[in-house]
């Protein structure tokens, strides 16, 4: 007798510790829905609130579609668990837009044994193999970098025998975006002999903390001449320690300021020459997204990386009609 109620503890046990972990699919979900598991950074900047929205906005029910948004807080280790709770939802598919780079290799191979496809958007992830996930959507980073340099060398107008002083914001240390438009200044730099690093701040892509490290900065030293930044949230950081500190930027100011991002806010202070160069990051993925799901679905190929369409912006290259038009 003692037997068969082991055997039936057992059993319980089993049934309850498979079900305790198991996050179920939201209520109500329609049988013939696609689950889609949605790993995003966070929601550190006006860009991530414009790349989940547009995901958002294209995997609605009445599109097919159920998407379950998980907001990792920027922290990698967040997205790892909700990535494994995805896997014993059994959703049809995984999307990451990863923190950061590295230390994808484990869950990656868990999702792959698990029979889940995997799309990355935005960053990308250094994993050995890359048959771990179908596509990466994003950007070009490194484009965009250079796209901010070859601006910069045409508006350098240090005099002769004197040295461009430039301040380098960086967003979220070991992010492709970091990584890349990282990479192309301090290539730049190698080339450009007149050109001085007099700083990299940390900013983690984030407004308050590019403030608080550019106000600790500035009681050290006012003697920049230009800021590299490496997205929007943090050049409004920087705007905000500037004024506090009483140095002009912008058009006919002391400091040229460079931007990432191309949101709508930086585009408008772009316009009332607050802000030199706006560097575009689109955030749109979804549509991008949603047709190679469709794809993929068919059972057409799809291509390994996919870039989204970016540009950059001056001042005259604005008008507030324009900006009023911009998604994001
Ligand atoms: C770029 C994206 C970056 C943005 C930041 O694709 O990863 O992360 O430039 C965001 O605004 O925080």
């Amino acid at each position: 007798m003692k037997r068969y109620f082991n055997i039936i503890l057992s059993v319980i046990l089993i049934l309850a510790f498979a079900s305790c972990g198991k996050k179920k699919i939201p209520e109500g979900t329609e049988k013939d829905l696609f689950v889609i598991g949605f790993s995003q950074v966070g929601s550190e900047s006006d860009w991530r609130l414009a790349n989940t929205e547009s995901m958002v906005q294209t995997f609605k029910n009445e599109n097919g579609y159920e998407l379950i948004v998980e907001n990792a807080k920027q922290q990698q280790d967040n997205q790892l668990s909700a990535i494994r709770n995805f896997i014993l939802e059994d959703v049809d598919l995984i999307i990451i837009a990863p923190t950061i780079e590295e230390g994808w290799d484990t869950v990656l191979n868990e999702v792959h044994d698990a029979g889940i496809p995997v799309i990355i958007i935005d960053r990308s992830v250094n994993v050995w193999n890359k048959d771990l996930f179908l596509t990466n959507i994003g950007s070009d980073f490194f484009e965009q970098g250079s796209r901010a340099i070859s601006w910069l060398e045409e508006n350098d107008d240090s005099s002769p025998g004197n040295r461009l002083k430039i301040l380098h914001l960086q967003g979220t240390l070991g992010a492709t975006a970091q990584i890349q438009r990282t990479k192309a200044l301090e290539d730049a730099m190698k080339e450009h002999p007149n050109w001085t690093m007099v700083s990299q701040l940390y900013g983690d892509f984030t407004e308050a903390k590019a403030y608080e490290v550019m106000t600790e900065y500035l009681k050290k030293s006012r003697d920049i001449d230009v800021i590299y930044s490496e997205n929007d949230n943090m050049t409004f950081g920087a705007m905000r320690a500037l004024d506090e500190a009483g140095i002009t930027y912008g058009e006919g100011g002391q400091v040229k300021i460079i931007t990432f991002d191309a949101t709508k806010k930086a585009l408008q202070y772009c316009l009332d020459g607050k802000i030199n160069l706006c560097v575009e990051c689109n955030p749109m993925h979804g549509p991008y997204v949603l047709d190679l799901i469709e794809k993929y679905r068919a059972g057409e190929a799809i291509p390994k990386q996919v870039y989204v369409e970016e540009s950059v912006f001056t001042k005259d290259d604005l008008t507030q009609d324009f900006i009023n038009s911009r998604g994001y």
